[in-house]
């Protein structure tokens, strides 16, 4: 049973006292409910902001990527079959990233429910099931499968799943896991309340798959299972080669902590991370900080499509790692001072992202895999326009 005076106490240390000036008008049930989410805040994280748009004067420079088009068929095979033997002796596993929720696409539902022909065949789920599938076959295996999810969409992909009887896989290599939530904040700092009792939360990002997975016992599991690679994805990319075994391939015989795959950019303001170094270390610098010249940067051209190949041993080093948080500006249902609920028309406040390449300046090394974009990289974020939805449909109907 969590106390008012301790919670109070609480957040009268981090400044944060405005979360409890309605507590009083609440009913039992409701203090009991507010006190708890507070008692699990990790007040300690929430940035202050007056660091806000902090730019540390980091240097950030290239790393050589090895192009899967230049190497010779020979070395192609040996690559290729590197991988189905790692596969076939049980030692991949895939992680699919699918917590997010596809706003910019207008979707009702989860991400991975989109299809391109109308039928659940086609949803980007049955398209990753069908690699999964593909590579099993030719590996003679069963792949686990974990899906991450979040609070918001879980319910609707499970249900997808059981529906459509997943898609041909075994239902006892899925595993799904959530991932958890965040506050949101006001610029100055205070973190928003989405009701008198009750404070707005949101999936957190990505980056909190590496601690979702250890809080699941997954990280546990596959060590057990003897897993030493993880293969990991978004799920919003129509293109994607699950578990690809020319990549693990490669990615075995380098040995790198982290390799990952990267196209070439195409345009210098396309919304994608670019691969390099930060400080001397393995880094992903999203599209969302980059400055003006780094997107022109002749030597910042690899760009991030979400496609990973981890050593399990890094994500166990890892899984701890406090990651910063990224604001994302955005309009976030709130209540005033007077308790009126507000419902605004512009962005009022920053919800906190963990971005899961955050743990890459941990990584003692990290290879880079360039790959034909035509072939593998498809993201459907919009619904018209470059990477979008109506894109991914032509392509399939054609
Ligand atoms: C992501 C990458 C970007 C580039 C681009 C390629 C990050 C932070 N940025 O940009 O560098 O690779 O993709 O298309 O990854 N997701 C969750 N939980 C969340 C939020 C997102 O699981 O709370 C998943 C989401 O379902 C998707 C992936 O993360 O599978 C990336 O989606 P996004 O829309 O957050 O990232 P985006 O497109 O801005």
């Amino acid at each position: 049973m969590t106390t008012y005076e301790a919670i109070h106490t609480k957040v009268s240390m981090y400044h944060q006292e405005h979360l409890v000036d309605f507590y009083h008008e609440l009913d039992e049930h409701e203090q009991q409910a507010l006190l708890k989410q507070i008692d699990q805040l990790d007040l300690s994280s929430i940035p202050s902001m007056t660091a806000k748009g902090e730019q540390t004067n980091t240097s950030i420079t290239a790393l050589p990527s090895q192009s899967a088009l230049e190497l010779a068929d020979q070395e192609k095979a040996q690559l290729y079959n590197r991988g189905v033997s790692l596969l076939s002796e049980g030692k991949v596993a895939v992680v699919l990233l699918a917590g997010g929720q596809g706003t910019r696409l207008g979707h009702v539902g989860p991400k991975g429910t989109v299809t391109m022909d109308d039928t659940p065949e086609t949803s980007l789920f049955a398209l990753q099931a069908k690699q999964i599938q593909a590579q099993q076959r030719e590996a003679n295996v069963q792949i686990p499968w974990y899906i991450m999810t979040s609070p918001i969409n879980d319910k609707d992909t499970r249900t997808f799943f059981a529906d459509n009887h997943y898609f041909g896989l075994k239902r006892e290599q899925v595993t799904f896991f959530i991932q958890d939530v965040s506050p949101a904040i006001t610029p100055e700092g205070k973190i928003i309340l989405a009701d008198k009792g009750q404070i707005f939360q949101a999936p957190n990002g990505n980056g909190g798959v590496f601690t979702s997975m250890k809080k699941a016992g997954i990280l546990k599991e596959m060590k057990a299972n003897g897993i030493e690679w993880i293969f990991f994805n978004n799920i919003d990319n129509a293109l994607v080669q699950v578990a690809d075994p020319l990549f693990i391939g490669y990615a075995d015989r380098d040995g790198a902590d982290i390799s990952t795959k990267s196209v070439k950019k195409v345009t210098p303001s396309e919304k994608v991370g670019v691969l390099g170094q930060r400080d001397g270390k393995p880094a992903v610098i999203e599209y969302s900080e980059l400055t003006e010249e780094e997107r022109h940067h002749p030597l910042l051209q690899d760009a991030n499509i979400g496609i990973h190949l981890f050593k399990l041993d890094f994500l166990y080093r890892t899984a701890d790692a406090s990651l910063p948080y990224h604001l994302a500006h955005k309009k976030i249902p709130s209540i005033a001072t007077d308790g009126t609920k507000i419902d605004p028309v512009e962005p009022n406040g920053y919800k906190l992202e963990l971005f899961y390449f955050d743990v890459f300046p941990l990584a003692s090394s990290m290879t880079i895999f360039q790959v034909d974009r035509e072939n593998e990289f498809l993201p459907v974020k919009n619904k018209t326009g470059q990477d979008s939805l109506e894109e991914a449909r032509t392509r399939f109907s054609s």
